[in-house]
């Protein structure tokens, strides 16, 4: 098949799962088409099979908000002219999905088809997407696209609760690893010598912004170092850095909090952490919660949205209320003081990752879903 694939290219889950589909589908011998403003931050510089259009939104006095729905839009069209594209796959509703939509009208004036997938992710539903300005346009776009994904069945539930369930059935495909790259045993603990040679790790791995509640990861850390020498590793920025290093300073433990900022390979820095710090307020999925268990890493967060289809609460981590900061250091402390129970719930956890959410199950469920899309003679 030759696919289109849209999203964010920026940090963030929804572009990390866009970009290793489209790696995985390339592999299985598609040819893959990501259509953005950037090189999606997973996608190495070259791979056979996969072309990456860069969506320029151009410059001109008059427009203070450049139309980069538009030009995407347009760049979307032309690509799938130009490559015969069958199928564009959206990841985050908005915009993307409805330049698709706008593409294909183009497109069907012109009497030519091509399919549209979206695959909603997170915010796009349950906060951006239920904002009044864009409440009309992305239940339209939902509504106007050939098949829908969600990432989870919390989502895919909040989906119909928000917007009805009149457009396609939702079907839940949720996010995956490969279990070839999330591995424990294949990296050398890099983080150990630099921050932690006999102290335990925590961490956590997000775009820090404020549905992530930074400032919650830095307070359930301190009171666990209370109790237990430990060093805290953020990894990430966003607009709440400044608050959790202040946070930091507040608390008095800025010296064993470490800031590394945005890096692109987080497997190897898993691999030396021993339990992942997730608070979040809102999270449909969890893909960084997911990455750490598939390591053999336990998790701590919130019972919010999808989190508890990824974590088994008690068992390859714990979950607790939004903002229950001394009930998840009791958890924290409860994992990390026992060994025989680190060890065990280490091991769940990457065995439980692999058996629900590897790659080739997963990339294989979004491959049948586009085969039952597209006619059966493009197939
Ligand atoms: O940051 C992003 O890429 C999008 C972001 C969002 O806010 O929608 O992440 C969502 O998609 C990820 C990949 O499917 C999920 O793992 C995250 O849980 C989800 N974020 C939220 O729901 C806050």
């Amino acid at each position: 098949m030759k696919i289109g694939i849209t999203c964010y290219p920026t940090y963030g889950g929804s572009g990390a799962v866009a970009t290793e589909l489209g790696i995985a589908l390339a592999e299985r011998g598609h040819e893959v088409h990501f259509i953005t403003y950037r090189q999606p931050f997973r996608l190495p510089a070259f791979l056979p099979r996969i072309f990456f259009h860069e969506v320029d939104v151009g410059r001109y006095p008059l427009f203070e908000f450049p139309p980069y729905d538009l030009a995407l839009a347009v760049r979307m069209h032309e690509v799938v002219l130009t490559h015969g594209l069958e199928l564009l796959h959206c990841h985050y509703a908005i915009p993307h999905a409805a330049s698709a939509w706008i593409a294909r009208e183009m497109l069907r004036e012109a009497g030519q088809d091509v399919h549209l997938v979206t695959t909603l992710h997170g915010t796009d539903i349950t906060i951006v997407g239920q904002d009044p300005s864009f409440y009309p346009i992305t239940k339209f776009s939902i509504e106007k696209s050939d098949r829908i994904t969600a990432v989870s069945q919390y989502l895919r539930e909040e989906t119909c609760r928000a917007f009805g369930c009149e457009g396609p059935e939702i079907e839940v495909i949720h996010n995956f690893i490969d279990p070839k790259v999330y591995d424990r045993d294949k990296y050398p603990p890099l983080l150990k010598n630099e921050f932690g040679a006999t102290k335990p790790i925590l961490m956590h791995v997000s775009n820090f912004r404020t549905v992530k509640r930074v400032r919650d990861v830095v307070r359930v850390y301190a009171e666990v170092n209370r109790e237990l020498p430990s060093v805290l590793v953020m990894i990430g920025d966003g607009p709440d850095r400044p608050a959790a290093e202040e946070e930091a300073r507040m608390l008095g433990v800025e010296d064993s909090v470490s800031f590394l900022g945005k890096l692109d390979q987080i497997a190897p820095l898993l691999a030396a952490a021993d339990l992942f710090l997730l608070p979040s307020q809102s999270e449909s999925f969890g893909l960084s919660a997911l990455e750490a268990l598939a390591s053999g890493v336990p998790v701590v967060g919130t019972n919010a949205g999808g989190l508890p289809e990824v974590i088994r609460d008690g068992e390859t981590g714990f979950l607790c209320g939004i903002g229950d900061v001394p009930g998840m250091s009791a958890a924290s402390l409860a994992i990390l003081s026992d060994r025989r129970r680190w060890t065990e719930m280490s091991k769940l956890a990457s065995s439980d990752a692999r058996e629900r959410f590897a790659q080739d199950a997963i990339v294989s469920k979004y491959e049948a879903l586009y085969r039952t899309s597209l006619p059966a003679s493009k197939t």
